[in-house]
């Protein structure tokens, strides 16, 4: 397969680029009022407006362009179909199989896996409803009150974001807490208000092998033995999510109650497996199905939307104008919904961990950027943080702004604050603010002189900087589903174009080896191993000062 660069199709987007890159978004505006209807786009249960970014008539048809050359539908439908399209760990890769609720069946080498898919399904939603009527007790008797989820980056950030999303302020009989970090503070911190006799802890962990979700399952089940003393409890106390049925075993925990999901599901678009069982503790298991049904609904319309009007290829190929062709390095998610808070980290790996890469599927080193960097926060808090720098720092930073249009609080007028910021941001960023317009704001202050210049230097703002508005009709297990499969499909488009393979991860390798290198030395005191003079400089201080 030729390389995007070296298709006709990217000349020809170059030379569109350097066309229309000198236009201000204002200008566009001006001249067109039709610009919002024919920039944006109504389905299921979003609004998404693209008319702020830096693109005319010609460009998304080019952009469409590009898809179509780089054979967009086709692998598409070849990642519904279960090819092994993760060929560097030669996978399949059938997330999409997980909630796939259309009884269709999905084949991977000539076997259905949906009917494996319904049975684990099924058994979460028992053990589910037992846990939150209080029919599942723990080693005294009583009810579960806790459920401690124990797992890291994908066994981790998909379920920590939706609990919270979904939680929201309604009363539940269960209380989820997370924890990642093997740094011990973060599982003494948790544990610290806990009760072991009432906690249940779920250990999540496709490969369970994972040495920070494994350390701290064996301390989660130190400290319940120490205060128990009874080791049949841990069987009422632990149960495991895993592709790796001896490995939950040689832990202890009975496989019986071990969820199990599949080597074709990869850690970061796993939220919708087993790995969603504190998902669907939290929330009940009934949501838990809303959030595959609404992921499903965005699976249906990537696959069946005209692209033209696909909401995924659009915000995948805008992201695409803007890395390759205005060298944009960054990508900023900014949702204005307090329950969206941990949206930004989600998507920061999703898309970072699969599209972070500079060799492409087939070998080559690549010859244009691939992923941005993404990163964000809750709007609001970041107009009091970081926005400067968006608005008049020395970066392009292109930025997806996400908010529901009915509100879940009952305080609605705290959420016509949140819209007014909203439109106002997207507004500025577009617009800015000319020398004229500053002067004119000063001299109707009455500032003059010397000062006026001074004043006004500071406060031209560019805009021209491009911005989608999603709105979220509700914020939903349904429109939840929806909006995160909606980011899944947006970074599988971009890894098309940019082929790469969206679904390894050899990134990650590096760090693991070395640190289980050093481990040995920190423990025994004792420099074993070369390493450069930092590295060795750093390790003989830490030991010297032990
Ligand atoms: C995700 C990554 C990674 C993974 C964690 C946890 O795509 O592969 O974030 O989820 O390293 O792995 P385990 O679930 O195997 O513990």
């Amino acid at each position: 397969m030729p390389q995007p660069i070296e298709l006709p199709i990217w000349a020809e987007l170059q030379a569109h680029h350097q066309r229309i890159s000198g236009l201000h978004m204002r200008d566009l505006f001006d001249a067109d009022p039709q610009r919002f209807e024919r920039f944006s786009v109504e389905a299921g249960d979003f609004l998404l407006d693209y008319s702020k970014n830096r693109i005319t008539d010609e460009t998304l048809p080019l952009l469409l362009r590009l898809a179509r050359d780089r054979r967009l539908e086709a692998w598409r439908d070849r990642m519904f179909d279960g090819e092994r399209i993760n060929n560097t760990e030669g996978r399949a890769v059938l997330h999409t199989a997980l909630r796939n609720r259309s009884g269709r069946p999905v084949f991977v080498d000539g076997e259905d896996v949906m009917p494996a898919v319904r049975a684990v399904l099924q058994r979460m939603r028992d053990f589910s409803a037992r846990v939150r009527e209080g029919d599942w007790t723990g080693c005294s008797g009583q009810r579960i009150r806790d459920v401690v989820n124990i797992g890291i980056g994908g066994s981790d950030l998909g379920p920590l974001m939706v609990c919270h999303a979904l939680a929201g302020c309604d009363e539940q009989p269960l209380r989820v807490h997370f924890v990642s970090n093997v740094d011990g503070c973060m599982i003494e911190q948790v544990l610290s208000d806990l009760n072991p006799e009432t906690t249940l802890f779920i250990v999540a962990s496709k490969t369970f092998t994972t040495q920070e979700t494994m350390t701290n399952a064996h301390s989660a089940r130190d400290w319940y033995l120490r205060a128990t003393g009874d080791e049949a409890g841990i069987a009422r106390h632990f149960v495991a999510v895993s592709t790796n049925r001896e490995a939950v075993a040689a832990f202890g925990i009975d496989t019986a109650h071990m969820f199990e999901f599949w080597e074709w599901v990869g850690g970061r678009y796993s939220l919708w497996s087993a790995i969603g069982l504190s998902i669907a503790l939290a929330v009940g298991f009934d949501a838990f199905e809303q959030l595959l049904d609404g992921a499903h609904w965005m699976d249906e319309h990537f696959r069946h939307a005209p692209l033209e009007r696909n909401l995924p290829v659009i915000l995948g190929l805008l992201g695409v104008w803007y890395v390759n062709f205005f060298g944009a390095e960054t990508h900023a998610i900014l949702p204005y919904d307090y329950l969206l808070q941990f949206l930004p980290n989600h998507l920061q790996q999703l898309d970072m961990e699969s599209n972070g890469k500079s060799v492409d599927r087939d070998g080559r080193a690549v010859g244009y950027a691939t992923g941005p960097i993404v990163w964000g926060a809750p709007g609001i808090n970041g107009q009091h943080a970081f926005y400067q720098l968006i608005h008049q720092g020395t970066h392009l930073v292109p930025a997806d702004f996400i908010a529901s249009r009915r509100p879940r609080t009952r305080l609605t007028h705290h959420h016509e604050i949140v819209l007014s910021n909203f439109l106002a941001q997207t507004e500025a960023l577009m617009r800015g603010r000319t020398r004229d317009e500053a002067l004119a704001l000063q001299r109707a202050a009455g500032v003059s002189g010397e000062v006026i210049e001074q004043r006004v230097a500071q406060m031209v703002f560019p805009g021209n900087n491009p911005t989608n508005s999603l709105i979220v009709e509700r914020l939903t297990p349904h429109s939840l589903g929806a909006l995160i499969a909606l980011y899944e499909h947006k970074v599988f488009v971009q890894g098309v174009i940019w082929n790469l393979n969206s679904f390894d991860q050899w990134g990650v390798e590096l760090g693991k080896q070395l640190a289980s290198r050093i481990l040995p030395e920190l423990r025994s005191g004792r420099l074993e191993q070369a390493h450069d003079a930092s590295t060795e400089g750093l390790i003989r201080y830490l030991l010297a000062k032990r």
